[in-house]
């Protein structure tokens, strides 16, 4: 049945059925979330990390109305080029499909393909959350819907200061979203490594996170995990620059009467701008980063399951 909508990649087709390691990759960070070229030598880089870590890449995307799990390096290419290609969220699935269209999937909406495909880790850049100002916008991603109901853990570097981040853990925590730090306490904000607010538990190691999450899917939790997995040091931006930066973009989204869908990529834009595409090196190298933990985790998670 599914497979009507759904297309696996033969790769990760033959390491689900045998047990091997696979990581999830979204695609709105690669249509929407950095320029072309360097979102698909990103993209392209990071499925090679995962695979020197022992697992198997799963970029995730709709491509004419099919539900794609893993992207040939053509596909990618096609992803990065962005044209007529839709910011795609839960509730866009559907209609992507319906009318044959191109989507870039979000955190909401990878989770929601992954989890059809059976995998169960994901790496990306950061998630959305409780924007600033969301007691009067109602502005929540619908990531963190997609959190409380599907099984799929997701490796990121915290969330982005244009966001509430103080909000947007009350409402993981409301939702029952456990949001753990990578050897790290303090919830990191994407850039930096600080953001002011405390996560909920400290793990050492891949191995721990992987024995987590067994134990949460077997209790019938359902849900992801949130994997935050701070910048490396000599990656990080400084505190001030990065914020003022934000603070400006998102004076200049209310002033031009940003809404909905395209409040976040519009922030993500300005501020790259702001910074003078500083930004985008930082966003690389996390990137990277989160490759990496989410492959680890992966290996350990096919190790206790197997
Ligand atoms: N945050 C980033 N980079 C991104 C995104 C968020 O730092 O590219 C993307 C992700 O795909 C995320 C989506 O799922 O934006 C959230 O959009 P919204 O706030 O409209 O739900
Ligand atoms: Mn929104």
């Amino acid at each position: 049945m599914i497979h009507q909508y759904l297309d696996i990649n033969p790769e990760v087709q033959d390491a689900l059925t045998n047990g091997k390691p696979v990581v999830a990759l979204e695609s709105t960070i690669i249509s929407h979330g950095m320029p072309y070229p360097q979102n698909v030598e990103t993209a392209l880089r990071v499925e090679e990390i995962i695979r020197g870590k022992g697992a198997v890449p799963a970029t995730i995307a709709i491509i004419k109305g099919k539900l794609k799990a893993g992207l040939t390096k053509e596909e990618i290419d096609y992803m990065g080029r962005g044209k007529g290609i839709l910011k795609t969220s839960r509730r866009d699935i559907p209609f992507l499909i319906s009318k044959g269209l191109d989507g870039a999937t979000t955190v909401a909406s990878t989770m929601i393909i992954a989890s059809l495909a059976q995998i169960k880790i994901f790496a990306t850049g950061g998630i959305g959350g409780v924007h600033r100002g969301a007691e009067e916008s109602f502005d929540i991603s619908a990531d963190l819907q997609e959190l409380s109901n599907t099984n799929v853990a997701v490796v990121c570097a915290g969330a982005k200061s244009i966001l509430d981040l103080g909000l947007t853990l009350e409402y993981l925590e409301t939702h029952g979203v456990p949001v753990v730090g990578f050897k790290t306490e303090e919830l990191p904000a994407f850039y930096t490594r600080k953001s002011g607010f405390k996560v909920d538990y400290i793990v050492e190691d891949a191995k721990e996170v992987a024995a987590a999450l067994k134990t949460k899917w077997e209790l019938g939790l359902k849900g992801g995990m949130v994997i935050a997995n701070p910048i490396p040091e000599e990656h990080q931006m400084d505190f001030n620059i990065i914020n003022q930066a934000i603070d400006e973009a998102l004076m200049e989204a209310g002033i031009r009467g940003i809404k909905g869908k395209a409040t976040t990529p519009f922030l993500l834009e300005r501020v790259k701008e702001l910074t003078k595409g500083n930004s985008l090196d930082a966003n690389i190298q996390l990137v990277y980063n989160n490759a990496r933990v989410a492959a680890e985790i992966s290996v350990e998670l096919a190790k206790l399951e197997n």
